[in-house]
């Protein structure tokens, strides 16, 4: 019989600079509740899911941003009702926070709760967009270069709810390598949480061509991997700068099979069929048959593009 397991994306609409985390952990644990009402026993919510983004700000006072904005605990005494909730309700969940280690190292970090309220996984951002340095003349930053190191723990899948699941961070969501290594692993579940403005940092772009570009990484990751994908934004205008939304289920066949309307707190699920990847696993995307790794070498032996002698 098809495993199936009815799994749910939690989107939250905009955090300011102002809201505290404790209003922050209410929203969260109101939208674990309609999760629950939908029959959900998985939901995923969206990357630094208890402050507002704060890397679009450049504050030069790393204690300041350490105290407002960073977690010594997870849980902690402001996001144990959220724990306390889902143990309650019998769900799992997939979380992002900011996190400072007690060694003084701070990540961009997602954990995986189990049903009974432990805390079965740990990843840590590995690949962190924006810059380090102040851009006084951009209309934002995008600090996440200042504010966090990459993380250390690799690309992990976990057994989860009868399920394997891995867990990515927002822009990991653009590179193909994160998501064949949590493939290669036997992933059959991928839970990213997402934060993306709504304009382009750099240079002007059509805001539906970012949506375009999310949508279509979202499918293609999931289809050329045969997993589920869930893709949880938190988005709207915090403090004025507005982020997209389009959370996603997207199944292994890569259709999207639910997607949120709104940009604001909002609960979406699909009963998630996690044998239906089987087919494709056993034919086009069969690894071990197909694969070649001896010509992917320069896959992890380069880093950037370069153009030799030899391919001029
Ligand atoms: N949070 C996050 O990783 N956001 C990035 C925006 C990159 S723009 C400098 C993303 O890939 O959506």
């Amino acid at each position: 019989m098809a495993r199936h397991l009815r799994i749910a994306s939690a989107q939250l609409g905009p955090l300011h600079l102002a809201d505290s985390r404790k209003s922050a952990t209410g929203r969260l644990v109101a939208l674990l509740r309609d999760a629950h009402m939908m029959g959900a026993k998985f939901v995923v919510f969206p990357e630094l899911a208890f402050t507002t983004f704060f890397p679009r700000w450049w504050m030069p006072d790393q204690d300041e941003v350490d105290a407002k904005f960073f977690e010594r605990a997870m849980p902690s005494p402001e996001t144990q009702p959220l724990f306390d909730e889902a143990k309650k309700l019998g769900i799992g969940f997939y979380i992002g926070y900011a996190e400072l280690t007690p060694q003084g190292e701070h990540f961009n970090t997602a954990i995986l709760v189990a049903p009974e309220g432990t805390v079965v996984g740990k990843y840590r951002k590995i690949h962190l967009p924006g810059h380090a340095d102040h851009k006084p003349d951009a209309a934002f930053q995008h600090l996440e270069k200042k504010y966090f190191q990459v993380g250390e723990l690799g690309f992990r899948v976990w057994r989860f709810l009868d399920t394997i699941t891995g867990m990515l961070i927002c822009n990991d969501r653009r590179w193909p390598e994160a998501f064949r290594v949590l493939a290669l692993q036997g992933a059959e579940v991928v839970a990213l949480g997402f934060n993306t403005p709504t304009e382009n940092l750099h240079y002007p772009e059509p805001p539906a061509l970012r949506v375009h570009h999310h949508l279509i990484m979202a499918q293609s990751m999931a289809f050329q991997n045969a997993t589920w994908l869930v893709e949880t934004a938190k988005c709207g205008a915090e403090d004025g700068f507005r982020m997209f939304g389009h959370s996603v289920i997207v199944a292994p066949t890569g259709e999207i099979a639910v997607k949120s309307q709104s940009e604001e707190d909002e609960v979406i699920c699909f009963n998630c069929d996690i044998d239906l990847a089987a087919n494709l696993k056993r034919t086009m995307f069969n690894f071990a048959a197909h694969r070649r790794p001896e010509h992917y070498r320069l896959i992890v032996e380069r880093v950037g593009a370069e153009i030799t002698p030899e391919n001029r």
